[in-house]
């Protein structure tokens, strides 16, 4: 037609595959186009614009929805501006989040999972891909220590919902009545978890009708490690005051100081008190590919249930994010409504494959294929080369900071995770004497400095207060993309933007 093409000329219209085939040949290019950017360093990480800015429009990008349709080439242009206008999160130099990278063999996956377009709930639309998770979830069960009698699990929408997973099975498991009678049947139930633990885990307790105040929250010590003794003490106190304690949470790869508690001891404390303990290394799980570094969640065997997030330190496109369950057929248990319309039991396959029943979504999304597809493509000890790469930058930026006179470390000790943890000190505030003066004025020093790297945008590094400690700055390495070189710009960046 002489006209510019509109999305009624794609398919399923009469003779539209010419037309859906240029359509997505343009895509690809602009998507490919964003890849290759993704990995430049002369590239931008991001170019900022304020809420307001975006939502009146920029050169033409629009976010307003038209009631005539709008023709093909400006949907590629939209295309294009979104991109424009998002982050680079697979950027060498973008430090701010725990998950972040752009696995090329990853996103193919994800590309052939929007393809597909189907759902988890069941064998009969999702055949390939629910046996794909099985195998998945086996062999993380096996990287954990379980046996081949034991363990279950699911892939759901990220780390606080498989967190949420382990409150609501370890709460059926004491209590099965809960899932008929409700809470009103149930004693007072406790919870454990560390004060740098992540804070899904009160959240869950607020969600499943716990109440957050039930969560009692143990002392870490300086590296931000749950301290045995005190839960132990938290529990006896909870018991003397007439509740009912059930569960501990214990983390491996905190979210800021990237600590893992002792599992051990948590677990032998667990065990003498008869507690569900969990292990939440949604963060920390993806050191369990490396030989060198799997010894930091020694213990994570006698786990009943694992949070473990292949989106973080395995850089899975988002998202990805496993709950592993010890009991086989608990979560089936604890989940199952058996709606008729959906999982007939009279099918003519082996219905044990109708997971969906098991989980407390109905659809679901495909979120397994791309792990699968990398780990084909990297084998179990590409994995564990990747996260050995990013803990050897996160070394490479402790030492850096060790040396440096402008730039102070919050924790002394040598990164256990690829977390970073320190304080950029303008010259204005090095010869202050420490004191709540020079720390209101240290507290306003990253949020700046963070500012201005945004409006560049050569750059992004995340910062939060912690307990005590005003605002820091916390870099992480989960991108394999990451050098040295990248590490060492950052400081520079830091030290010029900071610098009064
Ligand atoms: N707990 C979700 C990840 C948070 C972060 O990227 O810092």
């Amino acid at each position: 037609p002489d006209r510019v093409p509109l999305c009624l000329d794609l398919l399923p219209a009469l003779s539209g595959e010419d037309t859906t085939k240029d359509f997505f040949q343009e895509l690809v290019n602009i998507l490919l186009s964003y890849v290759c950017k993704s990995f430049r360093r002369s590239s931008k990480v991001l170019d900022f614009h304020h809420p307001h800015q975006l939502r009146e429009g920029l050169e033409g990008f629009s976010l307003e929805l038209p009631d005539q349709p709008e023709n093909l080439e400006q949907l590629l242009v939209d295309c294009r501006d979104t991109l424009k206008y998002g982050v680079k999160t697979g950027h060498p130099r973008f430090f701010n989040q725990l998950s972040s990278g752009l696995d090329v063999i990853g996103l193919a996956g994800e590309w052939l999972t929007s393809t597909a377009n189907t759902n988890m709930f069941t064998y009969e639309v999702s055949p390939v891909f629910i046996l794909m998770e099985e195998v998945l979830l086996r062999k993380m069960q096996e990287i954990v220590g379980w046996s081949e009698e034991e363990g279950d699990g699911v892939f759901c929408p990220g780390g606080t919902m498989s967190n949420l997973y382990s409150v609501l099975l370890a709460r059926y498991h004491f209590f099965p009545e809960v899932k008929t009678k409700g809470m009103t049947a149930l004693p007072r139930l406790i919870l454990f978890t560390s004060a740098h633990s992540h804070y899904s885990v009160k959240k869950s307790a607020a969600v499943l009708g716990i109440g957050s105040e039930n969560v009692v929250v143990v002392k870490c010590n300086d590296r931000g490690k749950m301290i045995p003794a005190e839960l132990e003490s938290s529990i006896i106190t909870a018991k003397d005051q007439g509740c009912v304690p059930f569960y501990v949470n214990a983390t491996a790869g905190t979210t800021v100081y990237g600590a893992f508690d002792p599992l051990n001891a948590i677990a032998d404390i667990c065990e003498s008190h008869g507690l569900w303990l969990h292990v939440d290394a949604a963060w920390g799980g993806g050191l369990l590919m490396s030989n060198l570094h799997r010894v930091k969640l020694q213990g994570i065997e006698r786990a009943w249930s694992v949070t473990w997030n292949p989106h973080k330190m395995m850089g899975a496109p988002l998202q990805c994010s496993a709950i592993l369950v010890k009991k086989r057929g608990l979560l089936k248990d604890c989940n199952q409504m058996c709606a008729e319309y959906l999982f007939q039991t009279d099918k003519h396959y082996d219905t044990s494959y109708d997971t969906g029943d098991k989980t407390i979504q109905c659809g679901r999304h495909v979120d397994v294929f791309k792990l699968w597809l990398m780990w084909k493509a990297k084998g179990s000890e590409g994995f564990g080369s990747q996260v050995n790469k990013c803990l050897e930058n996160a070394e490479h930026l402790f030492d850096k900071l060790n040396q440096r006179p402008d730039f102070e470390l919050v924790f002394k000790s040598k990164p256990e995770h690829s977390n970073v943890c320190f304080w950029y000190i303008p010259p204005s505030l090095r010869n202050m004497p420490p004191g709540p003066e020079r720390n209101r004025r240290l507290h306003e020093v990253a949020p700046k400095i963070k500012a201005k790297m945004m409006e560049q945008g050569m750059a992004m590094i995340g910062y939060q207060p912690l307990g005590d400690k005003v605002n820091f700055f916390r870099c992480v390495f989960s991108n394999p993309a990451t050098q040295t070189e990248d590490v060492d710009y950052l400081l520079e960046e830091i030290a010029s933007l900071g610098h009064d």
